[in-house]
């Protein structure tokens, strides 16, 4: 219960945030979801109120923008913006994805970057938390042309990174294929071969597992979730949104563990599948995105089933529902409707990909789950933390390693959860003990170096 001496503490922190952070409404969205459970927690512990730990965690380390130039297959000269948000390296050196996408701006990459150090925190691994991208929109370009921007915005970023400082990695837009083009870049400018870079292919230090790794833990944490209410995943229905990196995979992982997977979707459209997507129509799903880099319409004229232009996926009826695709993806009409229908959980794979009204029509509805995304996507850090160990040792673990893992990992975090997210009654916030316990950690390093 948040007291009115809570209420009004809430209030003014976030005006200061909003103050300091004008026309920034997705970073002041992320913000507001952390200090709703982090202003009650440290109700009674002075030391970070007097520390000022919250307002530092808000402000991030430093930010660099930077002007990308290149060329494109016609000869003409091409601009865009370029950043990276180094937002806490408490615990570590910097770490979070970038993104290509033409919605990036310093909004984005600050609630990405401040998402990123809870998260990072609650893997247990010794990384900070950053983000970086560029209004880059990788679709219509050809391969010589991503090629050619990749190599521009690694020459301003390669000043800023380093297997000590910052290691960037994949998020929208960024996957093998930019990375291996920037890794290779930063290698020609510096003449080093080092870990600065993770979701690199194997053959160039790449960990097993890591394209699976956000898709799969966030199935994971959903087995947990259920676990905890001696329940499973098997035989139910799941509505999963998105057709990239993290849906996909996630796809694979639930049909493998026997659930019905009926919806997939991309900017356009979502297809229903009430039959399930199978095994084999999903390699043909991911051979649609990464390879011809299609349109998920085209699954319909594949193998039936229907789409629906410019909607998303939550109206299906589902018991399981995954939003993999981008921010604010479930709002308040959706949330409503995923009610109606009985769905029991939800785990996000997208980061925070349920808008804030959305959040809390979930949580007026204690029989359905919810993990947030920096408990439910955090596989893909951690097991980019596992590429950055195995890089350190020069030792490339089994696929068997990194899956047990990974485990692991989502276990700890699901424990977290359940520790410092538990009410009397029993029901568990994921919210709150995933927010309690990510801030926890930074908190303590960062009393421990004193005032900076
Ligand atoms: P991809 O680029 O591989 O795929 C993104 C998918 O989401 C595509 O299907 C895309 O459709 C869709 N999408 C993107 N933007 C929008 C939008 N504005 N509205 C509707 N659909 C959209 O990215 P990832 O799968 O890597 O990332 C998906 C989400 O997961 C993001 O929120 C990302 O931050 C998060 N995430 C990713 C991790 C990773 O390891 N890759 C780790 C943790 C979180 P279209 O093709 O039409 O653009
Ligand atoms: O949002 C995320 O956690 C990612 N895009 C992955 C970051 C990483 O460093 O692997």
């Amino acid at each position: 219960m948040v007291s009115t001496h809570q209420a009004d503490d809430l209030n003014s922190f976030l005006a200061g945030v909003e103050r300091r952070n004008p026309g920034e409404p997705e970073f002041l969205q992320a913000v507001q979801e952390v200090a709703m459970d982090i202003i009650p927690y440290i109700a009674d512990k002075p030391i970070y109120k007097d520390l000022m730990i919250l307002e530092r965690m808000t402000e991030p380390d430093r930010i660099v923008t930077f002007r990308v130039v290149w060329e494109d297959d016609d000869g003409n000269v091409r601009v865009n913006r370029g950043f990276r948000v180094q937002q806490n390296n408490a615990i570590g050196p910097y770490k979070g994805g970038i993104r290509f996408h033409p919605t990036v701006n310093q909004s984005v990459l600050k609630f990405l970057a401040f998402e990123q150090v809870f998260k990072n925190s609650l893997t247990g691994l010794p990384m900070g938390g950053g983000k970086g991208g560029a209004d880059f929109n990788p679709k219509g370009k050809s391969d010589r042309e991503v090629m050619r921007f990749c190599q521009a915005f690694m020459t301003e970023l390669s000043k800023h990174i380093g297997p000590d400082t910052d290691v960037p990695a994949g998020d929208i837009g960024v996957g093998a294929r930019e990375v291996g083009y920037m890794f290779g870049q930063y290698k020609r400018l510096m003449n080093r071969f080092e870990g600065v870079l993770t979701g690199k292919a194997l053959e160039f230090g790449g960990s097993r597992i890591r394209p699976e790794a956000t898709g799969y833990g966030c199935v994971y944490m959903m087995e947990e979730m259920l676990a905890h209410h001696k329940e499973s995943i098997e035989g139910r229905s799941c509505a999963v949104s998105g057709s990239g990196n993290v849906a996909t995979y996630c796809a694979e992982k639930l049909i493998e563990l026997g659930a019905k997977v009926i919806t997939l979707s991309d900017s356009a459209g979502f297809i229903h599948d009430p039959s399930g997507i199978t095994h084999d129509k999903l390699m043909w799903i991911m051979e649609l995105k990464n390879k011809r880099r299609g349109r998920i319409e085209e699954y319909v004229r594949e193998f039936g089933g229907e789409y629906f232009e410019g909607e998303r996926p939550w109206n299906v009826p589902c018991e399981l529902a995954f939003p993999c695709a981008t921010q604010n993806e479930i709002d308040k009409s959706d949330a409503e409707k995923l009610i109606k229908n009985g769905c029991r959980a939800i785990a996000e794979g997208a980061n925070m990909p349920t808008t804030p009204e959305a959040i809390k029509v979930i949580q007026g509805k204690k029989e359905l789950l919810h993990s947030p995304s920096k408990a439910a996507n955090a596989g893909g850090v951690a097991v980019s933390g596992l590429e950055m160990s195995q890089n350190s040792l020069r030792l490339q673990w089994s696929r068997d390693e990194v899956d047990d893992h990974l485990h692991k990992i989502i276990r700890g975090i699901h424990d977290q959860c359940v520790e410092f997210g538990t009410a009397a009654d029993g029901h568990v916030d994921y919210f709150k003990g995933a927010n309690v316990a990510g801030f926890n950690k930074v908190a303590s390093a960062m009393i421990a170096y004193g005032v900076m």
